[in-house]
C-alpha cells in the first residue's frame, strides 16, 4: 500500500464520526459521511464485502478497507451458517469484530442477510411446520437484528427471492422457508425486521437482472410483481438491492434495466448496487486487456443505471482481487487469478476503480 492511493476518508470530522452509529435509518450509512458543505458530499458512498480473517490476519487489507470505504458488508459473518449454526447456539464473535471495526474506522455497515435460501445451518432442515419455520425465522431476526439495532442501520432482509427462471412473482427459490410458509415468509420477514428494528432500512436484494433474454427479462417483470405485492399488502420495504454480478460476455439489455429501475422508482423505492463484481472467467489472458472489458462492463451498467436514478450505495462484492469469491465457481481455464474487483491483488486500483469513482461523482 502506497501513500499515494486514493483516500476516501482524509474528509472524515469528529463529529461525523460520532454521529456514525447514533443516526438512524438510510442516514446513518449514507449521509452520515458525507462532509457537509464540501466538494465530497456529492459523491453516492462506496462500499465493499469483507471478510473477518482477512481483517485479522491481513494489516494491509484492514488498511485500505479503512481507507477506501465509506461503508462495509460481512461476506459470510451475518450469514446463518456463520452466526447461528446450531438452533440454541449464536456465534456473534465475527460478526461483533465488524461491527467494532466499522465503529473504530468511522465506516457504516450493512447487514447479509436475514431470509435467504444459501448458507443454512443443518439444523434449519429439521423444521418441521409452519409454525416451527415462522417461530425460528422470527426469532433469528428478533435476536440478530435487535443486537445490531443503531449500529447496521440497513439489512439485505430478503435475499434471491426468485427461480432462475421464473414464471411471476410467486416463483420463489425452494427453501425451508418457502417450503413451510409459502411466499408468505417474505412479509414475515420484513415485517419482523421493521418491528425489531423499525429505523431500519429494508432491502430485497436480487441478482441477474440487467442481461438481455427471455430468462433475464422474466425476472426483471416477476421482481417488479413481487415489489408491487408486498406494497399492496403494506409490508414494509425501502429499498431493492442490485447485486451486479456482471459477466463481460453477456450483454446488458439498457432499456429492460432501466425500464425495471423506472418501476422500482414508481414504487418509491431506493436502489442500492449491493454486490458489485464483474466476472472474467471468459475474458483473455491479457491483464491490460481484461481489466479494460472489465471497467467497459461495469461503466455500461452503472451508465444505465445512473441516469434513471442514483443509487443510495454502490458497493463492490470485495474490494480486492485478493479475496474474491469469483474463483470458486468461474475459475479462468488458463489458470490465471480472476480480476474481478476494482484493486488489484496488490491493492494497486484497477481500471474498474476508477470506474466506480466516475459514477460515484455523477448526478442523476
Ligand atoms: O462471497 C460469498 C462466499 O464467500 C460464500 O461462500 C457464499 C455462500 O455463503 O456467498 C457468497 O456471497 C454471495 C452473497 O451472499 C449473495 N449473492 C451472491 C454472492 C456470491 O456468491
Amino acid at each position: 500500500m502506497t501513500m499515494s492511493l486514493p483516500s476516501r476518508r482524509k474528509f472524515l470530522t469528529q463529529t461525523a464520526a460520532g454521529l456514525a452509529l447514533s443516526l438512524s435509518g438510510a442516514a446513518a450509512f449514507a449521509e452520515s459521511r458525507r462532509p457537509l458543505g464540501s466538494a465530497e458530499s456529492t459523491l453516492i458512498p462506496y462500499g465493499a464485502a469483507v471478510r473477518a480473517g482477512a481483517l485479522a490476519s491481513d494489516p494491509t487489507y484492514r488498511a485500505t478497507i479503512a481507507r477506501m470505504c465509506d461503508m462495509i458488508v460481512p461476506e459470510g459473518e451475518m450469514k446463518w451458517s456463520d452466526i447461528h449454526p446450531k438452533r440454541d447456539e449464536y456465534r456473534f464473535e465475527n460478526a461483533d469484530a465488524l461491527v467494532d471495526f466499522a465503529r473504530q474506522n468511522h465506516l457504516g455497515i450493512r447487514g447479509h442477510t436475514l431470509a435467504w435460501y444459501g448458507a443454512l445451518p443443518a439444523w434449519t432442515s429439521e423444521l418441521a411446520s409452519a409454525a416451527e419455520a415462522e417461530r425460528e425465522l422470527v426469532d433469528h431476526i428478533e435476536t440478530v437484528v435487535s443486537r445490531y439495532r443503531g449500529a447496521v442501520p440497513s439489512w439485505d432482509v430478503v435475499n434471491e427471492p426468485l427461480i432462475d427462471w421464473p414464471q411471476d412473482r410467486s416463483s420463489i427459490r425452494p427453501s425451508i422457508w418457502m417450503n413451510r410458509l409459502g411466499p408468505e415468509y417474505l412479509p414475515i420477514a420484513l415485517k419482523a425486521t421493521a418491528s425489531t428494528d423499525p429505523d431500519a432500512k429494508l432491502v430485497l436484494n436480487e441478482y441477474d437482472v440487467e442481461y438481455r433474454g427471455a430468462r433475464f427479462e422474466a425476472r426483471r417483470r416477476s421482481l417488479i410483481q413481487l415489489l408491487r405485492w408486498l406494497r399492496d399488502r403494506d409490508v414494509p420495504l425501502h429499498a431493492v438491492g442490485l447485486q451486479a454480478h456482471l459477466f463481460a460476455g453477456r450483454g446488458i439489455d439498457r432499456d429492460g434495466l432501466q425500464s425495471l429501475l423506472a418501476e422500482i422508482v414508481a414504487l418509491k423505492l431506493d436502489v442500492l448496487i449491493t454486490e458489485l463484481d464483474v466476472i472474467d472467467f471468459d475474458l483473455p489472458g491479457k491483464i491490460k486487456e481484461r481489466d479494460a472489458l472489465v471497467a467497459a462492463t461495469a461503466a455500461e451498467f452503472l451508465g444505465a443505471c445512473c441516469e434513471v436514478v442514483r443509487p443510495k450505495a454502490i458497493l463492490t462484492w470485495g474490494l480486492t482481487d485478493r479475496y474474491t469469491w469469483v474463483p470458486t465457481y468461474f475459475k479462468r481455464a488458463d489458470g490465471m487469478p480472476n480480476r474481478p474487483l476494482p484493486l488489484d491483488a496488490e491493492f494497486k486500483p484497477k481500471p474498474l476503480f476508477d470506474v466506480i469513482e466516475e459514477y460515484r461523482r455523477k448526478l442523476t
